[in-house]
């Protein structure tokens, strides 16, 4: 199982790398890494098996966090306005298309890897086109895929590709906007206020 204890941090010269292409099919190993980054985001997002284990919450991870210099990645989140959950596990992921408007994340992107606060923001693609490998663990089988993006769901997975080329956020923040657009969280109310007259 993992845990902090295995997440490499700002320093560490194997964040710094371009991971390699994971060769197909997948190893049994490569399997297991990809099911054990899963199992980390879920324990991470779990409030009492994260204190427990003293696990930062997290959305995705890359295998490099993991000192492991292959190109795989794990995502678990829901988009911004919580319809949609996205369990993704990919390998050899690619973005073979962009959109020419930009967004960002008003309150900051976050990495396991970064143990400070850093200033300014991250702009990103508002939308992308990510083609990769998609492996489901029940299943066994590692099928290929394609999927567009926006909003939350998009910039989550550029900065988990950015793990793969040797990039951290905090190289990519600026203080200028541009005509970047903010990702916009609606405001969620309790069940009791939802039907309330303002
Ligand atoms: O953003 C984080 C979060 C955790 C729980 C609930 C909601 C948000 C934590 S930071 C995070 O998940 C990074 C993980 C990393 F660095 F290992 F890849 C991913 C990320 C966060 C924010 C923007 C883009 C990517
Ligand atoms: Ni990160």
């Amino acid at each position: 199982m993992l845990t902090m204890k295995d997440i490499i941090r700002e320093g560490h010269e194997t964040l710094l790398l371009k991971a390699k292409e994971v060769e197909l099919p997948l190893s049994d190993k490569d399997k297991e890494i990809l099911k054990s980054m899963m199992e980390f985001l879920e324990n991470s997002q779990d409030p009492e098996v994260s204190e427990e284990l003293e696990l930062r919450p997290g959305v995705g991870i890359a295998a490099p966090q993991i000192n492991i210099s292959k190109r795989m990645i794990a995502v678990l989140t829901t988009d911004e306005k919580n319809e949609k959950l996205y369990k993704l596990l990919l390998v050899n992921p690619k973005i073979v298309s962009h959109s020419i408007q930009k967004q960002y994340l008003p309150g900051g992107e976050g990495c396991l890897s970064v143990d400070r606060e850093v200033e300014g923001l991250v702009i990103r693609h508002k939308k992308t086109t990510i083609r990769a490998y998609f492996y489901n663990p029940e299943t066994d089988e590692l099928l290929p895929f394609e999927m567009k993006v926006s909003g939350y769901v998009s910039i989550v997975l550029q900065h988990e590709i950015d793990h793969l080329n040797g990039v951290l956020f905090p190289s990519l923040s600026t203080e200028e906007l541009g005509d970047a657009t903010p990702v916009v969280f609606p405001i969620e109310l309790e069940e009791d206020e939802e039907d309330e007259v303002v």
